[in-house]
């Protein structure tokens, strides 16, 4: 459905003179609906942990999470789903939101999901020893459980770690060293008006927060940025001399704003920058239910105080280049129409469900010089189509077509070449794909020389 309704905006937007979709990096994903973007800088990447909201949901009908990096903050590699509800046999629906940290050379992923056994929303923890995964429960039953959801982990410079989750009330807890397991007692935060706003017209929740915490620090001052006011949410925060408080409501970080009643926070600093990830009902068919993640640079003040961020579909300025000599992943994406995203026979992904006049936007490709060829990794199924290579725009310049033949299955893979002129430069790529009715191919990886 999503794919489809993409399909249709981006044939559309060739009919007229300024393709808007084409210029837009946000939502960071457009070929499934993501949610509650948490993201975890590890060895020069940003991973993207979001959950997956159902295409046509009417509810928080969640089965899975995705994983999603990027060095550039612009284009984002599609890793799939490495964990789901199925990882937690104890688990029965809602994949909700989660948070994945890394220590001891392992990922740890927090995520809310609800108990078969008590019918409550407890918290799960999977373990990998990749930030891709694949995860496996860690413990096979609840870390926690009150009912309540959204864990956030922040591990402070002396190597305590705490788990903050809830909704309606906000709660911690210290985490042993093995992150797996903790030591004292489940404590609540006292939810003040002056640690966190007030909240009018809503006795039983007299302050704004309401769920979805990420508590950071940065110069020594404890953030806790959350989703406040429902519905529709904002996103606001609090600060505080401690891991633990007392908690200062500062205000808002951004206003209720995106076609989704419920918004969710996550903030990193990366390669000297500041990132602010959030998710909206931005893509076609998106809503409250059907959400999509995306991301804006800030700068703190000069005094610490976060600064009003707005939701935007140009989304954070490309932090790096894109490296077209070495092997790219199909799935590594700032902009698609149409197509979707698979498991490939190699164990990675592939992009599939190909249609005529489908595109993949690859920004800042830095072809220096000029490159003299393209390669790429195709099957088809069918009778095949063509990789046409535009720079600028998906009806640029063309600076090369290559022809991707029948191959006898959707994972029986060929690798095709073909000339490539006027490639230089730092570029936006545009592979264009062109053929027939129906599917046409499967890529999995290109690459020029
Ligand atoms: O995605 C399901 C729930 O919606 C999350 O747990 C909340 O934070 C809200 O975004």
């Amino acid at each position: 459905m999503l794919r489809r309704l993409l399909g249709v905006v981006a044939l559309i937007c060739a009919g007229i003179a300024v393709p808007a979709a084409a210029h837009a990096d946000n939502p960071i994903v457009q070929t499934v609906y993501t949610a509650d973007p948490a993201p975890l800088v590890h060895n020069g990447r940003v991973y993207l942990y979001t959950g997956h909201d159902e295409d046509n949901s009417t509810y928080f009908t969640m089965k899975e999470w995705r994983v999603y990096s990027s060095a550039d903050m612009v284009n984002w590699t599609d890793h799939g789903s490495p964990m789901s509800l199925t990882t937690f046999s104890w688990a029965s629906a809602n994949a909700w939101a989660g948070q994945v940290v890394a220590r001891n050379g392992k990922f740890y992923w927090y995520v809310p999901v609800t108990n078969r056994a008590t019918g409550r929303m407890a918290i799960g923890v999977g373990v990998a020893t990749s930030p891709t995964g694949p995860f496996t429960d860690a413990i096979g039953r609840p870390l926690a459980e009150n009912g309540e959801i959204d864990p956030t982990v922040f591990i402070d410079d002396d190597g305590q770690a705490y788990l903050y989750w809830g909704n309606p009330n906000l709660w911690y807890v210290r985490l042993n060293p093995d992150m797996i397991s903790y030591t004292g007692a489940v404590t609540r935060i006292p939810l003040t008006t002056s640690g966190f706003g007030t909240r009018t017209g809503n006795t039983a929740r007299p302050t704004l927060y309401e769920e979805g915490p990420w508590v950071h620090k940065r110069n020594g001052l404890y953030y806790n940025v959350f989703a406040a006011k429902c519905c529709s949410e904002f996103i606001g925060y609090s600060t505080a001399p401690g891991p633990t408080g007392p908690w200062t409501y500062r205000g808002t970080v951004m206003p209720t704003q995106g076609s989704s009643f419920t918004n969710h926070a996550g903030v990193i600093d990366f390669k000297g920058s500041s990132y602010f990830f959030y998710h909206n009902g931005a893509l076609p068919g998106g809503g409250g239910y059907t959400r999509s993640v995306a991301v804006e640079r800030f700068s703190y003040n000069a005094d610490g105080t976060i600064p009003t961020i707005t939701m935007t579909t140009g989304g954070a300025p490309q932090n790096g280049t894109l490296d077209p000599y070495v092997r790219q992943e199909a799935e590594t994406i700032a902009w698609s129409t149409g197509v979707e995203t698979e498991r490939a026979s190699d164990g990675g992904m592939n992009v599939g469900y190909v249609d005529n006049g489908d595109y993949i936007k690859v920004k800042g490709v830095a072809f220096g010089s000029g490159a003299t060829s393209f390669t790429a990794r195709v099957a088809s199924a069918t009778a095949g189509g063509r990789i046409e290579l535009r720079l600028g725009s998906p009806t640029g310049t063309l600076a090369g077509t290559c022809t991707a033949p029948a191959t006898g299955g959707w994972q029986t893979w060929t690798t095709v070449s073909c000339p490539v002129s006027g490639a230089t430069g730092s570029r936006d790529l545009y592979l264009r794909f062109t053929g027939g009715s129906g599917y046409l191919f499967n890529v999995d990886w290109w690459r020029f020389a």
